[in-house]
Protein backbone atom coordinates (compact mmCIF):
# COMPACT_ATOMS: atom_id res chain seq x y z
CA UNK A 1 0.00 0.00 0.00
CA UNK A 2 0.84 3.79 -0.48
CA UNK A 3 1.80 3.86 3.08
CA UNK A 4 3.82 1.07 3.67
CA UNK A 5 6.12 1.42 -0.19
CA UNK A 6 9.39 3.57 0.01
CA UNK A 7 10.26 6.64 -1.68
CA UNK A 8 11.86 5.44 -3.82
CA UNK A 9 9.92 2.74 -5.17
CA UNK A 10 7.38 5.14 -5.36
CA UNK A 11 9.16 7.25 -7.53
CA UNK A 12 9.19 5.26 -9.93
CA UNK A 13 5.21 4.77 -9.87
CA UNK A 14 4.73 8.55 -10.35
CA UNK A 15 3.26 9.96 -13.47
CA UNK A 16 4.07 13.50 -12.99
CA UNK A 17 7.72 13.88 -13.55
CA UNK A 18 8.09 16.57 -10.33
CA UNK A 19 6.45 14.13 -8.25
CA UNK A 20 8.95 11.60 -9.23
CA UNK A 21 11.59 14.45 -8.57
CA UNK A 22 10.27 15.05 -5.03
CA UNK A 23 10.43 11.57 -4.22
CA UNK A 24 13.37 11.53 -5.34
CA UNK A 25 15.01 14.86 -3.54
CA UNK A 26 13.35 12.96 -0.18
CA UNK A 27 14.88 9.73 -0.94
CA UNK A 28 18.08 11.49 -0.67
CA UNK A 29 18.09 14.25 1.13
CA UNK A 30 16.58 12.18 3.44
CA UNK A 31 13.94 14.64 4.66
CA UNK A 32 10.02 14.98 4.38
CA UNK A 33 9.85 18.82 5.30
CA UNK A 34 7.57 21.53 3.71
CA UNK A 35 9.15 24.88 5.48
CA UNK A 36 6.05 27.09 4.95
CA UNK A 37 8.21 30.49 4.93
CA UNK A 38 5.73 33.06 5.93
CA UNK A 39 7.73 35.82 6.07
CA UNK A 40 6.85 39.42 5.01
CA UNK A 41 10.74 40.64 4.09
CA UNK A 42 12.34 38.58 1.19
CA UNK A 43 15.59 38.87 2.89
CA UNK A 44 14.30 36.95 5.80
CA UNK A 45 12.78 34.10 3.29
CA UNK A 46 16.01 34.28 1.70
CA UNK A 47 17.88 33.72 4.80
CA UNK A 48 15.51 31.17 6.27
CA UNK A 49 16.36 28.96 3.15
CA UNK A 50 19.99 29.64 3.19
CA UNK A 51 20.17 27.83 6.33
CA UNK A 52 16.74 25.36 5.81
CA UNK A 53 18.18 24.71 2.12
CA UNK A 54 20.02 21.55 3.45
CA UNK A 55 17.37 19.86 5.28
CA UNK A 56 13.99 20.67 3.05
CA UNK A 57 12.64 19.00 0.36
CA UNK A 58 10.28 22.13 -0.56
CA UNK A 59 10.36 25.64 0.49
CA UNK A 60 6.99 26.83 0.21
CA UNK A 61 5.84 30.58 0.74
CA UNK A 62 2.85 33.10 -0.10
CA UNK A 63 4.13 35.34 -2.69
CA UNK A 64 1.77 38.04 -1.93
CA UNK A 65 2.36 38.82 1.63
CA UNK A 66 5.66 39.86 1.07
CA UNK A 67 6.41 43.65 0.87
CA UNK A 68 9.23 44.01 -0.78
CA UNK A 69 8.65 41.56 -3.73
CA UNK A 70 11.06 41.53 -6.94
CA UNK A 71 12.53 39.28 -9.89
CA UNK A 72 15.70 40.03 -7.82
CA UNK A 73 14.54 38.03 -4.71
CA UNK A 74 13.15 35.10 -7.49
CA UNK A 75 16.51 35.09 -8.86
CA UNK A 76 17.73 34.57 -5.34
CA UNK A 77 15.45 31.86 -4.09
CA UNK A 78 15.98 30.16 -7.24
CA UNK A 79 19.62 30.06 -7.16
CA UNK A 80 19.40 28.78 -3.85
CA UNK A 81 16.89 25.85 -4.80
CA UNK A 82 19.40 24.56 -7.20
CA UNK A 83 22.41 24.80 -4.92
CA UNK A 84 20.53 22.74 -2.05
CA UNK A 85 18.21 20.94 -3.95
CA UNK A 86 14.67 21.87 -3.06
CA UNK A 87 11.47 22.56 -4.78
CA UNK A 88 9.51 25.91 -4.88
CA UNK A 89 6.26 25.80 -4.33
CA UNK A 90 4.32 28.78 -4.33
CA UNK A 91 1.21 28.16 -2.11
CA UNK A 92 -1.59 30.74 -4.16
CA UNK A 93 -4.38 28.25 -3.46
CA UNK A 94 -5.64 29.46 -7.41
CA UNK A 95 -9.66 29.17 -7.02
CA UNK A 96 -11.22 30.65 -9.96
CA UNK A 97 -12.04 29.59 -13.19
CA UNK A 98 -9.99 28.47 -15.69
CA UNK A 99 -9.42 31.81 -17.93
CA UNK A 100 -8.95 33.63 -15.05
CA UNK A 101 -6.45 31.37 -13.28
CA UNK A 102 -4.42 30.86 -16.75
CA UNK A 103 -3.62 34.51 -16.33
CA UNK A 104 -3.10 34.99 -12.51
CA UNK A 105 -0.32 31.79 -13.02
CA UNK A 106 1.39 33.30 -15.30
CA UNK A 107 1.11 37.28 -15.92
CA UNK A 108 0.79 40.00 -13.93
CA UNK A 109 3.57 41.26 -11.00
CA UNK A 110 4.77 37.97 -9.68
CA UNK A 111 4.15 35.55 -12.96
CA UNK A 112 4.21 32.43 -10.80
CA UNK A 113 4.42 30.15 -13.90
CA UNK A 114 7.85 31.16 -14.38
CA UNK A 115 9.43 29.87 -11.36
CA UNK A 116 7.33 28.31 -8.93
CA UNK A 117 7.62 24.57 -9.86
CA UNK A 118 4.68 23.66 -7.44
CA UNK A 119 1.42 25.49 -6.63
CA UNK A 120 -1.83 24.82 -4.28
CA UNK A 121 -5.00 25.03 -6.53
CA UNK A 122 -8.91 24.43 -4.78
CA UNK A 123 -10.47 22.43 -7.00
CA UNK A 124 -13.90 24.23 -6.16
CA UNK A 125 -14.27 25.48 -9.46
CA UNK A 126 -14.77 21.78 -11.37
CA UNK A 127 -12.09 20.23 -13.68
CA UNK A 128 -12.05 23.72 -16.10
CA UNK A 129 -9.45 25.31 -13.19
CA UNK A 130 -6.72 22.07 -14.27
CA UNK A 131 -7.05 23.15 -18.12
CA UNK A 132 -7.02 26.87 -17.39
CA UNK A 133 -3.70 26.44 -15.13
CA UNK A 134 -2.27 23.97 -18.36
CA UNK A 135 -2.69 27.09 -20.53
CA UNK A 136 -1.30 28.88 -18.59
CA UNK A 137 1.89 27.00 -18.73
CA UNK A 138 1.90 27.31 -22.60
CA UNK A 139 5.26 29.43 -22.99
CA UNK A 140 7.06 27.35 -20.21
CA UNK A 141 9.25 24.36 -20.69
CA UNK A 142 10.19 23.59 -17.28
CA UNK A 143 8.23 20.96 -15.47
CA UNK A 144 5.33 21.86 -12.97
CA UNK A 145 3.21 20.49 -10.78
CA UNK A 146 -0.05 20.78 -8.96
CA UNK A 147 -1.65 19.97 -5.55
CA UNK A 148 -4.90 19.72 -5.32
CA UNK A 149 -6.43 21.24 -1.70
CA UNK A 150 -8.61 18.62 -1.15
CA UNK A 151 -9.01 18.73 2.59
CA UNK A 152 -8.32 21.59 5.10
CA UNK A 153 -6.78 21.59 8.13
CA UNK A 154 -8.53 24.54 9.91
CA UNK A 155 -11.38 23.89 12.34
CA UNK A 156 -15.05 24.14 10.04
CA UNK A 157 -13.25 23.42 7.13
CA UNK A 158 -15.96 23.30 4.24
CA UNK A 159 -13.84 20.49 2.27
CA UNK A 160 -15.99 16.97 3.73
CA UNK A 161 -17.77 14.19 2.08
CA UNK A 162 -18.24 14.11 -2.10
CA UNK A 163 -15.99 17.09 -2.40
CA UNK A 164 -13.27 15.38 -0.91
CA UNK A 165 -14.34 12.48 -3.60
CA UNK A 166 -14.58 14.69 -6.41
CA UNK A 167 -11.47 16.42 -5.57
CA UNK A 168 -9.38 13.09 -5.73
CA UNK A 169 -11.20 11.95 -8.76
CA UNK A 170 -10.00 15.28 -10.78
CA UNK A 171 -6.67 14.28 -9.22
CA UNK A 172 -6.84 11.06 -11.13
CA UNK A 173 -7.79 12.80 -14.52
CA UNK A 174 -4.94 14.85 -14.78
CA UNK A 175 -1.13 14.49 -15.15
CA UNK A 176 -0.21 17.51 -13.66
CA UNK A 177 -1.43 16.87 -10.63
CA UNK A 178 1.49 15.58 -8.05
CA UNK A 179 -0.96 15.18 -5.15
CA UNK A 180 -3.09 16.42 -2.60
CA UNK A 181 -3.07 18.87 0.48
CA UNK A 182 -5.19 16.89 3.20
CA UNK A 183 -5.11 15.55 6.91
CA UNK A 184 -5.70 11.50 6.44
CA UNK A 185 -5.21 8.82 4.26
CA UNK A 186 -7.67 9.78 1.42
CA UNK A 187 -5.76 8.02 -1.60
CA UNK A 188 -4.13 4.48 -2.65
CA UNK A 189 -2.05 5.75 -5.98
CA UNK A 190 1.53 5.36 -4.58
CA UNK A 191 2.47 7.84 -7.02
CA UNK A 192 0.61 10.68 -5.68
CA UNK A 193 1.89 12.64 -2.93
CA UNK A 194 -0.09 13.58 0.14
CA UNK A 195 0.82 17.44 1.24
CA UNK A 196 0.16 18.01 5.53
CA UNK A 197 0.21 21.24 7.05
CA UNK A 198 -0.76 22.28 10.33
CA UNK A 199 2.31 20.20 11.87
CA UNK A 200 3.62 21.03 15.09
CA UNK A 201 5.86 19.48 17.73
CA UNK A 202 2.61 19.62 20.58
CA UNK A 203 -0.72 18.77 19.44
CA UNK A 204 -2.29 23.10 19.58
CA UNK A 205 -4.17 25.04 17.93
CA UNK A 206 -3.80 28.94 16.94
CA UNK A 207 -6.57 31.89 17.38
CA UNK A 208 -7.31 31.91 13.69
CA UNK A 209 -8.63 28.35 13.49
CA UNK A 210 -5.74 26.49 12.56
CA UNK A 211 -5.36 23.05 14.01
CA UNK A 212 -1.85 21.62 14.65
CA UNK A 213 -0.89 17.95 15.22
CA UNK A 214 2.60 16.11 15.51
CA UNK A 215 5.00 14.73 13.23
CA UNK A 216 4.79 11.38 14.32
CA UNK A 217 0.51 11.75 14.14
CA UNK A 218 0.68 13.22 10.43
CA UNK A 219 2.77 11.00 9.08
CA UNK A 220 0.81 7.67 10.55
CA UNK A 221 -2.20 10.05 8.53
CA UNK A 222 -1.16 9.08 5.63
CA UNK A 223 1.37 12.55 5.15
CA UNK A 224 4.35 12.28 2.84
CA UNK A 225 5.41 15.68 2.82
CA UNK A 226 5.01 17.64 6.42
CA UNK A 227 4.20 21.46 6.18
CA UNK A 228 5.79 23.61 8.88
CA UNK A 229 5.99 26.93 9.47
CA UNK A 230 5.61 28.81 12.83
CA UNK A 231 6.86 26.01 14.33
CA UNK A 232 10.37 26.84 12.54
CA UNK A 233 9.44 30.72 11.81
CA UNK A 234 8.67 31.65 15.26
CA UNK A 235 11.84 29.30 16.93
CA UNK A 236 14.51 31.33 18.59
CA UNK A 237 16.92 28.33 17.48
CA UNK A 238 15.92 28.09 13.66
CA UNK A 239 18.39 25.53 12.95
CA UNK A 240 17.65 23.28 15.88
CA UNK A 241 13.91 23.77 15.16
CA UNK A 242 14.46 22.66 11.24
CA UNK A 243 16.88 19.68 12.56
CA UNK A 244 14.00 18.53 14.95
CA UNK A 245 10.91 18.62 12.56
CA UNK A 246 12.94 16.62 9.54
CA UNK A 247 14.60 14.40 12.28
CA UNK A 248 11.08 13.28 14.03
CA UNK A 249 9.21 13.15 10.46
CA UNK A 250 12.12 11.21 8.88
CA UNK A 251 11.89 8.46 11.77
CA UNK A 252 8.06 8.37 11.60
CA UNK A 253 8.15 7.88 7.71
CA UNK A 254 10.51 4.64 8.44
CA UNK A 255 8.82 3.00 11.45
CA UNK A 256 5.57 3.46 8.93
CA UNK A 257 7.31 0.93 6.25
CA UNK A 258 8.07 -1.42 8.62
O1 LIG B 1 -5.27 23.26 4.82
C1 LIG B 1 -4.26 23.95 4.79
C2 LIG B 1 -3.53 24.13 3.61
C3 LIG B 1 -2.35 24.87 3.64
S1 LIG B 1 -1.39 24.91 2.21
N1 LIG B 1 -3.76 24.52 5.93
C4 LIG B 1 -2.61 25.27 5.95
O2 LIG B 1 -2.23 25.71 7.04
N2 LIG B 1 -1.91 25.50 4.79
C5 LIG B 1 -0.70 26.36 4.77
O3 LIG B 1 0.31 25.75 5.57
C6 LIG B 1 -0.88 27.76 5.33
O4 LIG B 1 -1.24 28.67 4.32
C7 LIG B 1 0.49 28.08 5.91
O5 LIG B 1 1.34 28.60 4.90
C8 LIG B 1 1.04 26.73 6.33
C9 LIG B 1 0.86 26.41 7.80
O6 LIG B 1 1.61 27.30 8.59
P1 LIG B 1 1.76 27.14 10.19
O7 LIG B 1 2.49 28.37 10.58
O8 LIG B 1 0.37 27.05 10.76
O9 LIG B 1 2.56 25.88 10.40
Amino acid sequence: TRLTTDFLSRSKLAKNPLAKKIFEIMNEKETTLCLAADLTSADEIIKLAEIAGPHIAVLKIHVNIIDDFSQIFIKQLKSLSLKYKFLIMEDSKFGDIGNTVSHQYSKGVYKIAEWADLITVHPVAGPGIIDGLVAGLNDISEERGIFLVTEMSSKGALTTGSYIEQSLSMGDNSKLVVGHVCQSDLFKNPGMIQLTPGVKLSKDSDDLGQQYNTPESVVNCGADLAVVGRGITQATDKISAIIKYKDQLWSAYKNRLS
